[in-house]
């Protein structure tokens, strides 16, 4: 066989293509039905996890500017659909070079027949057994028993590495039937490689279009049968047990119903309805835990070490409700990264009462089942009774997302301290650097006092009685656990003007603020600061999100 006769890098780059688009389809589908790791979503959160920390900060301060800018929607879901969404595309790029690389090599040996046959499944089998460490290590897709998952992958994967060199001999060897010196027996040889690469590759897309639709089924399917799995039938008769069938805001007045303070139309609602609650954390997929095979283990250095079930949990405890504001430390000035909602669940110094620490125990470490991790000092609780583990928000069980079963708060720091999926809580002499610490940010992470306008709601001027108009400005600020007792708008070069505070949920929630501007038309810029409970001035200049989170004034401009 002459080179030229030799399949190219192109048709490589093409068959290559096709098998990655039918593996892609089948480990979607198996994964599905079979519960099997869906490996593009593991080998991504696997390099979020092992990539220095700088790259994943601009990584994802690129995604989220990408978001903001386009306006694509709310950030966390989009972000975790964009991620999820390169990673599948991660794995068919891969299997793109893959198959350029094959068949390079394959061209370079001059392999035919049998032999690009197997050295097509040496390769598929070599990335299976390195896919399959990589999915176990991480292990957050997967619902089958590690052999299996690790036996799938290596099979499938040498599967598709067999069908690679199997079609490379196919392609090489579509002009050993016919003589091939004459015009006519190349022209041949052309028609049935390109019914070959015609075939499979509507092969390709008939598994694409069934394996989605397919997909797209048992997922809704899915997803309900989660939710209610982790809905926990309300214990009867206890008066005391909060996790109800139904939100609690859905029966229950917000505790300051009462403020004659009404927001400006258009800012964000002051309690977030759960489903719109942000979500952050290093998982494309959620880990599910199912409350049977859960228990929280307490132990390190203390007299009494526990091993509790979520039942436990939520009979021991006096239960406790707060309203929390969470935000993370990724949302920049103005973002939507972060929200209100009414968490319960029990103080921390219930716990340590009852476990005693030893003189000796300083923090506490605790960790999640995604394999993050954060320290607590033992100071923060004994100062402070609202550190608490929660089970629930809204009244309902927390939702997978958000940290089914337990996840701690923690007043006052940002969401990179408070560990959503935990499973074991130990006591410790000394205090360690956490998952986000490690990689590069605040060790404290305390929330920075900002303000934000939500909206300049032009369509609802207000006309008073002496014929001027005034257009309803509004938003919200939040200084973590500090209170916020000024407000303050200021339009164009105009000198900085008090608004109207509503009364706040909790002490730990943002403020809802108002203005009521005296209308004039023309193109103007609206700014807003806030000062903290003691009066202390939020921070003017402006700073990017890393590594302590985003300071500066929130501007907006518009014509009016
Ligand atoms: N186990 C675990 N807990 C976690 C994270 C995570 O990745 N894994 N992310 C943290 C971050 S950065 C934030 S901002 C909050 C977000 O909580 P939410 O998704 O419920 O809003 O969870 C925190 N807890
Ligand atoms: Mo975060």
């Amino acid at each position: 066989m002459t080179s030229e006769s030799r399949p190219t890098l192109w048709t490589g780059a093409l068959v290559g293509a096709f098998w990655t688009v039918i593996l892609i389809a089948v480990l979607a589908l198996a994964a599905q039905l079979l519960g099997t790791p869906f490996v593009p979503f593991d080998v991504f959160d696997w390099m979020a996890r092992v990539l220095p920390g700088d790259v994943i900060r601009f990584g994802v301060g690129i995604i989220v500017s990408v978001i903001r800018t386009f306006q694509l929607g709310e950030t966390s879901s989009v972000a975790k659909l964009g991620e999820q969404i390169m990673a599948v595309a991660g794995l068919f790029l891969t299997g793109i070079a893959a198959g350029v690389l094959l068949f390079a090599v394959l061209r370079s040996r001059r392999a035919e027949g049998q032999t690009a046959v197997r050295l097509g499944l040496a390769a598929g089998v070599l990335a299976g057994l390195l896919i399959a460490l990589i999915s176990l290590g991480v292990n957050l897709t997967a619902r089958t028993p590690a052999l299996l998952s690790a036996a799938w992958i290596i099979a499938l994967f040498a599967a598709w590495g067999t069908a690679l060199g199997w079609s490379y001999s196919r392609l090489a060897g579509a002009d050993a039937a016919v003589p091939s010196s004459t015009a006519e027996a190349v022209s041949v040889q052309a028609i049935d490689r390109r019914r070959f690469l015609v075939t499979l590759g509507g092969a390709a897309a008939g598994f694409t279009v069934v394996g989605a639709g397919v997909s797209a089924l048992l997922n809704t399917r899915s997803t309900t049968a989660t939710a209610s799995a982790a809905q926990i039938t309300p214990v009867p008769g206890a008066t005391l047990n909060p996790v109800e069938d139904q939100p609690w805001s859905a029966t229950n007045k917000l505790p300051n119903a009462a403020d004659p303070l009404n927001p400006a139309p258009g800012t964000r609602p002051e309690f977030t309805p759960l489903a719109d609650h942000y979500r952050i954390d290093i998982n494309l997929v959620p880990p599910t835990i199912v409350e049977e095979d859960w228990k929280l283990t307490v132990g390190g250095l203390v007299e009494n070490p526990l091993t509790l079930t979520l039942a436990d949990i939520r009979s021991s405890y006096e239960p406790m409700h707060q309203f929390v504001t969470l935000a993370c430390i990724s949302n920049p000035i103005g973002g939507d990264l972060t929200s209100t909602t009414r968490w319960t669940g029990f103080s921390l110094q219930q716990l340590v009462a009852q476990v005693k620490p030893l003189p000796e125990a300083t923090h506490l470490r605790i960790d999640s089942i995604d394999g993050f991790v954060e320290y607590l000092a033992l100071d923060t609780i004994q100062n402070d009774e609202r550190v608490m583990l929660a089970y629930a928000w809204d009244g309902l069980p927390l939702e997978v997302k958000h940290g089914f079963p337990l996840r701690v708060y923690i007043p006052d720091r940002y969401g990179m301290k408070q560990p959503k999926w935990i499973v074991s809580i130990e006591f410790v002499e000394q205090w360690g650097e956490g998952y986000w610490v490690r990689r590069g940010w605040d060790k404290d992470a305390l929330m920075r006092a900002t303000a934000v306008i939500d909206t300049i709601a032009v369509e609802d001027t207000i006309q008073r009685t002496n014929g001027t108009k005034l257009i309803p400005i509004g938003g919200i600020a939040h200084a973590g656990a500090r209170g916020i007792s000024r407000v303050e708008v200021k339009v164009d070069d105009g000198d900085w003007v008090e608004a109207s505070l509503r009364q706040p949920l909790s002490a730990t929630t943002w403020t809802v603020w108002r203005y009521d501007w005296p209308f004039a038309e023309g193109d103007h810029t609206f700014r807003v600061r806030c000062f903290e409970g003691d009066g202390t001035p939020q921070i003017a200049e402006h700073a990017g999100v890393a590594p302590s989170g985003a300071t500066g004034i929130h501007a907006v401009q518009r014509s009016i």
